[in-house]
C-alpha cells in the first residue's frame, strides 16, 4: 500500500545542526522524499497541530519551542509509509526510544525529541494539507545506479 506522510524535523535540530543526518535515515531507507519545505511555525498552526494536547500542562512549552526557530516539513512516500517511518522515529520521550531510532540516537528530551511523524494514515491525511499544497509535492521516479548508469549509456 503505498502511502504519503508528513514528517516535521524540530526546531532543537536546526540549533543542534543535526537536520541533514536526520534527513539521510529516510533517504537510506528508501522512502521517497516528495515534499520538503522549511518554514517557522505560527501559534495559530501550533494550536491547530497539538490540538489534541492544547489541555496538556507541557502545551504553552510546547508552543514556544515548536515556534522559536524553523522547521523542516518533508513528505515522505513509500509502502506503508506511515507505519515505516513512526519506526525510524522512535517513541515520545527520546530517553525511552530504542537505540538506532532517531529519537534514540539524537535526543535526550520528551519535548525537543527532534522530529515530528504523523501517527496513522488517517492522522496523515489530515496533517498533510496542512503543511503542503497539492502543487508543492512532487512525482519522480526513484532510481538506483543500475537504471542512472543505463540512462548514461543511452546519451
Ligand atoms: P509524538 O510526537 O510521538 O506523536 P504526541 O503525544 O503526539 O507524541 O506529542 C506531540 C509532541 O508533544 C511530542 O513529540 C513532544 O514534543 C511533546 N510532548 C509530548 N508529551 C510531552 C510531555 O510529557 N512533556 C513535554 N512535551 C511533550
Ligand atoms: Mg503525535
Amino acid at each position: 500500500m503505498m502511502e504519503k506522510t508528513l514528517i516535521i524535523i524540530k526546531p532543537d535540530a536546526f540549533q543542534r545542526g543535526i537536520v541533514g543526518s536526520i534527513l539521510a535515515r529516510f533517504e537510506h531507507k528508501g522512502l521517497k522524499i516528495v515534499g520538503m519545505k522549511m518554514l517557522k511555525m505560527s501559534p495559530e498552526l501550533a494550536k491547530e497541530h497539538y490540538a489534541h494536547l492544547l489541555d496538556k500542562p507541557f502545551y504553552p512549552g510546547l508552543e514556544k519551542f515548536m515556534t522559536s526557530a524553523p522547521l523542516l516539513a518533508l513528505v515522505a512516500e513509500g509502502q506503508e509509509a506511515v507505519e515505516v517511518v513512526r519506526k525510524i522515529v522512535g517513541v515520545t520521550n527520546a530517553r525511552k526510544a530504542e537505540a538506532g531510532t532517531i529519537r534514540g540516537d539524537f535526543s535526550m528530551s520528551t519535548g525537543r525529541n527532534a522530529i515530528h511523524a504523523s501517527d496513522s494514515r488517517e492522522t496523515a491525511e489530515k496533517e498533510l494539507p496542512r503543511f503542503f499544497k497539492p502543487e508543492e509535492l512532487f512525482d519522480y521516479p526513484l532510481n538506483n545506479w543500475e537504471s542512472i548508469y543505463a540512462e548514461d549509456e543511452k546519451e
